[in-house]
């Protein structure tokens, strides 16, 4: 007993949701934070679908930081989902991480979070302005001044998630509002997201970055199977990419399986850093119809 009370008197932690509209870098802040790439990120919004937590050691604390969807107004079934699962984050922590981005505010979305972190009295927030690469300073300074208005933040910070700008500072700050207590997960452990999870979202990053209009929007990634060989030399991932509409099919398949070869091929190249092995990749593309909008089809995909 007196081995725990010690530990609990020098070591600090607890979970921090990262919110904010979407494509605002909340993924990327995250993976910066880590330093691996454990969340994927992509140009465009509603990337993020699950709660993934990415856990922070620093030397007398930890943070287990929760990203998640980002949060908007939307009538479509997928989307209200996984702000449902967002907004769900919010009542589960000690800390909530506000980011904006700088360069491309979100009035109707920020309005939106505003509104329900006010529910939560005596819950820390702590804004952090982001892609402030993108911006000149006095458009800070004045973005400075506007939030402080808008809500009582803990603190305010400027950061570049994508260059890693003031993200050390950020995690200081998360640091001090830590309460007293034993640490959530073992040091070697950097996210609750199995492996084969991950690499999905590796598969579906591909299809956000390669695709284009409601094709990424309209697919999701399963794992079919996943073996290690006995040294674990070698990984084979089989995946089902699943689309809504046959037309879809074709475009992720393109002109004679050039786009899954695309698709596969970077995919590939992510999870063997992941996995710290080589990968056979094998993709399988199918139609489910309209599974963005059954919710059946939604639980049985993963959301
Ligand atoms: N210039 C710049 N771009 C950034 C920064 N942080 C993120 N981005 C880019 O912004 C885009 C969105 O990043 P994500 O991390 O996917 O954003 P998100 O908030 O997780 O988005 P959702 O999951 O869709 O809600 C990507 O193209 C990132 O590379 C930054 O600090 N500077
Ligand atoms: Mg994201």
């Amino acid at each position: 007993m007196a081995n725990i009370n010690n530990q609990s008197k020098d070591f600090k932690s607890g979970f921090a949701a990262i919110i904010g509209a979407p494509n605002v870098g909340k993924s990327t802040l995250l993976n910066t934070m880590i330093g691996e790439k454990i969340s994927i990120t992509s140009q465009k919004p509603q990337t993020t679908r699950n709660r993934i937590a990415g856990v922070v050691h620093l030397p007398n604390a930890q943070i287990v930081f929760l990203d998640t969807p980002g949060i908007h107004k939307s009538k479509k079934t997928l989307n209200k989902q996984i702000v449902e699962v967002a907004m769900a984050a919010i009542s589960d922590v000690d800390i909530v991480l506000l980011v904006i981005d700088a360069s491309n505010p979100n009035p109707a979305s920020e309005a939106l979070i505003i509104n329900k972190i006010s529910e939560y009295k005596n819950l820390p927030v702590i804004l952090a302005i982001n892609k402030v690469d993108l911006i000149k300073k006095p458009k800070l300074l004045k973005f400075i001044d506007q939030w402080s208005k808008a809500y009582s933040f803990k603190e305010i910070i400027p950061i570049s998630a994508l260059e890693g700008i003031q993200t050390d500072i950020l995690i200081s700050a998360m640091q001090s509002l830590l309460s007293f207590g034993p640490p959530y997960f073992p040091e070697d452990i950097i996210t609750d997201m199995p492996e084969r999870f991950i690499a999905s979202e590796m598969v579906r990053e591909q299809v956000f970055n390669l695709t284009k209009q409601e094709v990424p929007f309209s697919t999701a990634v399963t794992i079919e199977s996943f073996k290690e060989d006995a040294d674990r030399k070698l990984v084979r991932i089989h995946a089902a990419i699943h689309v809504e509409h046959n037309s879809q099919k074709g475009i992720i398949i393109g002109k004679q399986g050039s786009m899954l070869r695309a698709i596969g091929e970077a995919a590939r190249r992510d999870i063997q850093r992941m996995v710290g092995a080589k990968v056979l990749l094998k993709l399988f593309v199918r139609v489910e119809k309209n599974w963005s909008k059954k919710a059946r089809s939604l639980r049985k995909l993963g959301y």
